[in-house]
């Protein structure tokens, strides 16, 4: 019996996926590696510090943990500037009428994001209210795909993984869900279609009353 959704945040609510892409790809410039859309898809839903070891990984590369944390947090300025105008009107397609949906039959909703920013985006979304859980990237020991972040998720609504959906656009996400034990929709990335055990174009396509 479906009791809740959790979603993923980068990819699945918002398109923050090509700013990242773009700060990403400034950092790997800056250090001499090429950067393109293909080794972005290796960092969606890879937390900050791992996304960096995958990019010094990609272009072999050594640097000293000081210029390490440097670029984290030049990354990160650059990030959150880029997403200063982000507002209500963003939200992906289905987004807001499944939220209302849901909540209107009872359904409990969460987010499971491996973003640190993930509550300065809901906000700016105007979204925060529907939510009785946000798990993020301050409160996991164990990044996607690890199913920490969704097992707090679940944990922290009461709830077993067996009774909750889990929404992500990303490899290391769908991973992360079904290692949990929920099941896995994956959401508009045809890259993951094999890997989920049910896949949508976007949030239009899911129909609440086929699972509730
Ligand atoms: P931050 P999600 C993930 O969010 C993004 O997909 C990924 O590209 C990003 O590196 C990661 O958050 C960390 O984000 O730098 O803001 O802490 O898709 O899990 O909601
Ligand atoms: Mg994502």
């Amino acid at each position: 019996m479906l009791k809740a959704l959790i979603f993923d945040l980068d990819g699945v609510i918002v398109t923050t996926e090509h700013n990242h892409f773009i700060a990403w790809k400034r950092t790997a410039n800056s250090l001499g590696i090429d950067f393109e859309e293909e080794h972005n898809e290796l960092l969606k839903g890879v937390s900050r510090v791992d996304s960096l070891k995958k990019i010094l990984e990609l272009g072999a590369k050594t640097i000293s943990t000081e210029e390490f944390n440097e670029l984290l947090i030049s990354k990160n300025d650059f990030y959150v500037d880029s997403i200063q105008d982000l507002n209500q009107t963003d939200l992906l397609p289905g987004v807001l009428s499944l939220l209302q949906e849901a909540k209107s039959k009872g359904i409990k909703l969460g987010i499971g994001s491996s973003s640190k920013n993930a509550n300065f985006i809901l906000d700016k979304l105007a979204i925060r209210s529907y939510f009785e859980v946000v798990i993020d990237g301050n409160g996991v020991k164990d990044p996607k795909p690890h199913p920490e972040v969704f097992l707090n998720g679940a944990k922290a609504l009461g709830l077993s993984p067996k009774d909750c959906m889990v929404f992500e656009d990303a490899t290391s996400g769908i991973a992360a869900a079904k290692a949990g034990g929920f099941t896995a929709v994956g959401v508009g990335n045809p890259n993951i279609k094999a890997q989920a055990d049910i896949y949508l174009n976007d949030l239009t396509e899911f129909r609440v009353e086929q699972y509730a």
